[in-house]
């Protein structure tokens, strides 16, 4: 595979990717220091309005979608081709780090502005594009404006959906003024590159800079509600309470169990518990958690599936508690299109650096973007595979190594 550059000499600048990523990091920083924009919060807005700033600053056509995903446009030689993308998400969870999503959206506007800089044209258009709720913290399922971009799921289903705070998606997108009406899904690119810190620890362990993404595994997220019934914590027999503290704990144990007994690729969280009345004395009425499933494998996350929904039908009798379960979110595995894979790989050689194939195990919406057009993502290291963490870090090389892989891998796509 030819690998030579499209542009000799040309040269993303890394320091004004880092300035960048340093300027967006700060808003929405906590007492502890993470990066806290939950999704169409007022944080989220200021750093959309941020971001689109830099977009329009780069002369990038700006457009909005009914689920508030942001797309900017970099015209090409030929207007009559699809363009090739790249872009992420902004949003974070509640104890997010400067790069998980951010990366890859600052990374799409300095191959812009690098190629502004040179005055270098391409074949096709270039789109840099930042999706809505990609975290899923706020509100499941997660990848949702990406979900809903490529028709997964129906915009007035996602405009109803509602927070883990009650709010309404459709009312806070029309309140933080990010309710787009350009139309859903009218930019259909030739190809989707996303560049993202591996939030694993793969690359770090193995010493290598740059992962090849060719997969994503299945991700399965539940919410478990369980009634039992409040009584004294003092008077009360053992062998009388129907407790859902202590059943909610059970869940917890049971998907610690259940991961180590199948082990291979399967990973289970019990990431969300609520305990109600949550008092010292009381034997916990009600217990709301969540359980987050995930395994490469389709079959094995079935029966993992499985397994949990036996396991609370067995809890619910020996208790005496009532369980019910609401799906939040179920995606299958996903294969990523080998051909960009292999460009990614070979971008990688050609420049110099250590790269291996990987599969990813967080969710990102390059795998909804994989339902409607060639797809693969490009991984730097995690240092210590730490992230949603404010602890999240990758070398300042690294990233730059990201990148310059895809500055050349996007090069190459605009010109094919
Ligand atoms: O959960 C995930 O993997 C993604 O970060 N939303
Ligand atoms: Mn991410
Ligand atoms: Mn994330
Ligand atoms: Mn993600």
């Amino acid at each position: 595979m030819t690998t030579v550059s499209q542009a000799p000499g040309v040269e993303p600048d890394g320091a004004r990717l880092l300035a960048r990523l340093a300027a967006l990091a700060d808003i929405g920083r906590t007492g502890s220091g993470a990066c806290c924009r939950l999704a169409l919060t007022d944080d989220d807005r200021r750093g959309r309005d941020l971001v689109v700033g830099w977009m329009r600053e780069l002369g990038l056509q700006v457009s909005i979608d009914p689920i508030g995903n942001v797309f900017g446009l970099r015209p090409g030689r030929r207007a009559d081709l699809a363009p090739v993308m790249t872009g992420s998400h902004i949003d974070t969870v509640r104890t997010g780090g400067a790069y998980d999503g951010n990366y890859g959206v600052l990374a799409g506007l300095e191959v812009v502005a690098a190629l502004n800089d040179a005055g270098v044209s391409t074949e096709r258009p270039l789109v840099v594009a930042f999706f809505t709720n990609e975290e899923g913290a706020r509100f499941a399922p997660d990848m949702l404006g990406s979900l809903v971009y490529a028709g997964g799921l129906a915009l007035d289903e996602a405009l109803a959906t509602r927070a883990i705070d009650g709010a309404v998606l459709g009312e806070e997108l029309a309140r933080i003024g990010y309710a787009g009406s350009a139309p859903l899904g009218g930019i259909r690119p030739a190809a989707f590159v996303e560049l993202h810190v591996e939030q694993g620890p793969v690359l770090d362990l193995e010493g290598i800079t740059i992962g090849a993404v060719e997969s994503l595994q299945g991700i399965s997220w539940q919410q478990v509600d369980i009634v039992g019934q409040s009584n004294h914590a003092g008077t009360t027999p053992m062998r009388m309470r129907h407790d859902a503290g202590y059943a909610a704990a059970a869940v917890a144990h049971f998907v610690r169990a259940l991961t180590r007994e199948m082990g291979g690729d399967q990973v289970g969280t019990v990431g969300k518990v609520d305990l109600t009345p949550n008092l010292i004395n009381v034997i916990a009425a009600r217990a709301s958690l969540t359980v987050d499933l995930r395994n490469t494998d389709e079959a094995l996350l079935q029966r993992a599936e499985t397994r949990l929904a036996a396991f609370l039908d067995e809890l619910a009798a020996t208790e005496g508690v009532s369980i019910s379960t609401q799906r939040l979110a179920r995606f299958e595995p996903v294969r990523f299109d080998p051909g960009i894979a292999a460009r990614i790989a070979a971008q990688a050689e050609a420049l110099g650096y250590t790269h291996r194939r990987m599969s990813s195990g967080a969710g990102h919406d390059a795998q909804m973007l994989a339902r409607i057009c060639p797809t693969a993502m490009i991984f730097v290291p995690s240092v210590g595979g730490i992230s949603h963490n404010p602890a999240e870090h990758t070398q300042p090389a690294d990233l730059v190594a990201g990148l310059r892989v895809l500055f050349a891998t996007l090069l190459q796509l605009a010109n094919e």
